[in-house]
This record gives C-alpha cells, sequence and structure tokens, in this order.
C-alpha cells in the first residue's frame, strides 16, 4: 500500500507520512471509506477483525435464543422469537458481506472462527436458563448491542457503516420484544417477577461486559477512535447504556444487582460498582459456562450443513455454465 522514498527512524518513507496524513484528513473531513479506496493496512486489518468479530457474535448469538423456540409460551411469542433469530443470522450475512469487501473471504472468516482465532461476544456464552432470560437477552444484550451499534452507523467505512443502519432498525424491535416479556413476567404472579429479577441479577454485568474492557486495557480503542471507526470510548457507551436502563429497570420494579449504582447528581449519570474483568478475560479466553458448547454446536452445524454448501455452489456453476453457452448461442 505504501510507495517507496526517503525512510525514517519509524521505518515509514516520507510518501508514507504523506499518504497517511492525507488519509487522515479524509477522515477528519467525515469522507466515507470506500472498498477500492487506499487504506493504510493497519484501517484495513482493524476493520477486518473488527467487523468479522461482530458477525461472528450475530451467528453464535442465534445459540442460546435458539434453544428456546421450541419452549416459547404461546404461538405469537414463538413467532417473534423465530423472527427474532432469523435476523441475527442476517446480521451475520451482512456483515460478513461488509468484511469481504476489504479483501477477507467468508471461508477465511469461518476457519478463524471455527478454530478460536477469532473471537465473538463474550456475553453468548452465558446460558438461557429459563423464559425470562430470553427477555433478559432481548432488553439487556440487544440493548447493548444498539447503544454500541447506532454509534457503528457514522462509522468511516462506508459498506460497515451502512450495513449497522439495517441492522440497528431491527435490534430495536428485538429490545422491545424483550422488554415486553418482562413487562408481562413483571406484571404476573410472584414466582414469574422472581423469574424476570433472576434474569437481570444473571444478564446485568456480563450486559455491561459486552462494551469491552476499561480505558487503559482496551487495546485498539485509541487508533479505532483516531480513524472513527468507533466514535465513543467502551466506557462512555457503558455508561450510557447504564444512564438508559435503570430507569427502565425502576419500571418494571426490578433491583438492578449493583449496592453501589447511585445517581451523580454533578455529571447527570450513574456511579456503578467495579466489573469483575478475570470474569470477562476468562470467559473471552474460552472458558466461560458455555464456549466449548457453543463452539461444539458451531462446528456440527457446518459439518451438517456443507451439502446444502456444496449444493448451492454445484447449482450455481452449472447456471452460470448454460447462461454463458446461451449467450455464445445468441450471439
Ligand atoms: N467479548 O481493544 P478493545 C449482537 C476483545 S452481537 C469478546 O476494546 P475493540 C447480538 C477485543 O476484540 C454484539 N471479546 O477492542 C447478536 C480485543 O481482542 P482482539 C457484538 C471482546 O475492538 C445476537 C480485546 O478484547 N457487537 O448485537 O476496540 C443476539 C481488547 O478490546 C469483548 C459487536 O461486535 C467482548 N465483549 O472494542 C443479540 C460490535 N470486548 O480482537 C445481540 C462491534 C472486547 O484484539 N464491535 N473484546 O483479539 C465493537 O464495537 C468493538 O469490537 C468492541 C471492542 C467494543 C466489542
Amino acid at each position: 500500500m505504501y510507495s517507496q522514498g526517503l525512510i525514517g527512524a519509524d521505518g515509514k518513507t516520507d510518501e508514507d507520512e504523506a499518504f497517511l496524513a492525507a488519509f487522515q484528513e479524509r477522515i477528519d473531513a467525515e469522507q466515507k471509506i470506500e472498498p477500492n479506496d487506499p487504506m493504510p493496512e493497519g484501517y484495513r486489518k482493524t476493520l477486518i477483525r473488527q467487523i468479522s468479530q461482530h458477525a461472528h457474535s450475530e451467528i453464535i448469538g442465534m445459540q442460546p435464543e435458539g434453544n428456546w423456540i421450541t419452549r416459547a409460551p404461546s404461538l405469537r411469542r414463538k413467532a417473534a422469537l423465530l423472527a427474532k433469530i432469523q435476523d441475527e443470522g442476517g446480521h451475520g450475512l451482512y456483515l460478513y458481506s461488509a468484511a469481504e469487501t476489504l479483501g477477507v473471504s467468508r471461508e477465511e472468516m469461518t476457519e478463524q472462527l471455527l478454530s478460536g482465532a477469532a473471537k465473538y461476544s463474550s456475553i453468548f456464552n452465558y446460558p438461557a436458563l429459563t423464559w425470562a432470560d430470553i427477555g433478559a437477552i432481548g432488553w439487556l444484550v440487544d440493548g447493548a448491542a444498539i447503544m454500541n451499534q447506532i454509534a457503528l452507523c457514522r462509522c468511516s467505512y462506508g459498506p460497515y457503516a451502512r450495513a449497522m443502519i439495517r441492522i440497528c432498525k431491527e435490534e430495536s424491535f428485538h429490545q422491545r420484544q424483550g422488554y415486553e416479556i418482562l413487562i408481562t413476567l413483571c406484571n404476573g404472579s410472584d414466582e414469574q417477577k422472581e423469574m424476570a429479577q433472576d434474569a437481570l441479577n444473571r444478564f446485568w454485568w456480563p450486559s455491561l461486559m459486552m462494551f469491552g474492557p476499561s480505558e487503559g486495557e482496551s487495546v485498539h480503542s485509541q487508533q479505532s477512535m483516531l480513524w472513527k471507526i468507533k466514535r465513543f470510548s467502551n466506557d462512555d457507551l457503558r455508561d450510557k447504556f447504564i444512564n438508559a436502563t435503570v430507569p427502565q429497570a425502576e419500571f418494571l420494579g426490578l433491583k438492578v444487582p449493583d449496592p453501589e449504582l447511585k445517581w451523580d447528581e454533578k455529571k447527570q449519570g450513574y456511579d456503578h460498582g467495579d466489573i469483575d474483568w478475570d470474569e470477562f478475560w476468562r470467559v473471552v479466553k474460552g472458558d466461560g459456562p458455555c464456549n466449548r458448547e457453543r463452539m461444539r454446536t458451531r462446528r456440527k452445524v457446518e459439518r451438517e450443513g456443507a451439502w446444502v454448501r456444496e449444493a448451492a455452489l454445484a447449482y450455481a456453476e452449472k447456471r452460470a455454465a448454460r447462461e454463458a453457452a446461451a449467450r455464445v448461442a445468441a450471439e
């Protein structure tokens, strides 16, 4: 990507420096970067890492909810849950397509997921034990996802930003369906309300962890913010999420499981207790409650779906050959 010129102490040539400065100017002027535009290798790699991990999260994220399709309490709930999970599969596909515009293939990304080289969101390594967990996933997990993703609609890379606009619209339907499940449970019997409280107790802290490590530990944030891939720090988005979500918990009559949570009048936001970062890193590194099960299921699905991919490819090749022959015959 860089051209040759005088090499400085940092290993970059004058022309490299000029290229990086011109690229940064485009970013600062809020111009969208498109697939065929020249871009620094680090920018391309950061996007491939983030977009592919985002896609993997959507695909793995179908599993905890998928386990509840056959146990949804009514036909209406089942139809809404099915539609939500199907949307998540769709989000994974838009995101894989956005990453492919950066020169990585779908097969490579899948391989990275299956080998454990690529991450997916920590949250999906927690089990969905009760029906209230399906409500909590919609309310908290999709709520956290929206808070993070609204900012990504303004990402400097065009295909990612555009994919996020549609994804965010669908995520807000998901968040509503989750919250509505919890409204129903919280207005139901004592046992149902207890079930909702238990789901909040188990999903609150893992949802806060979704935003990623705090300032000093977030290795990519500074550069990603300079390149306007990320618009806010992990901590800022986490705070915004807490401020938006605590009143929603109060409306449900549920208690957020953080004894240190308190409103700070001066900053017009909540202070919260410490996040258990040891737990976060344990889960990210593969030792959460469901990591092994999630990967086992994903590998099985990949194996069992191989014949479908082969058949689709064979059909596409045959059709392309037939169309090419018809074009030749018509000439
Ligand atoms: N889980 O330097 P940092 C959904 C990793 S799906 C696992 O701050 P960055 C939904 C991070 O990757 C929601 N790993 O990184 C689907 C990095 O490791 P690598 C998914 C995490 O990228 C179904 C290291 O920690 N959303 O909505 O600047 C049902 C250092 O972190 C996590 C997205 O993916 C984590 N929570 O910031 C319902 C949004 N956090 O890569 C809902 C797009 C951090 O160097 N992604 N790590 O090996 C992002 O916005 C950013 O990638 C993050 C992290 C904020 C997540």
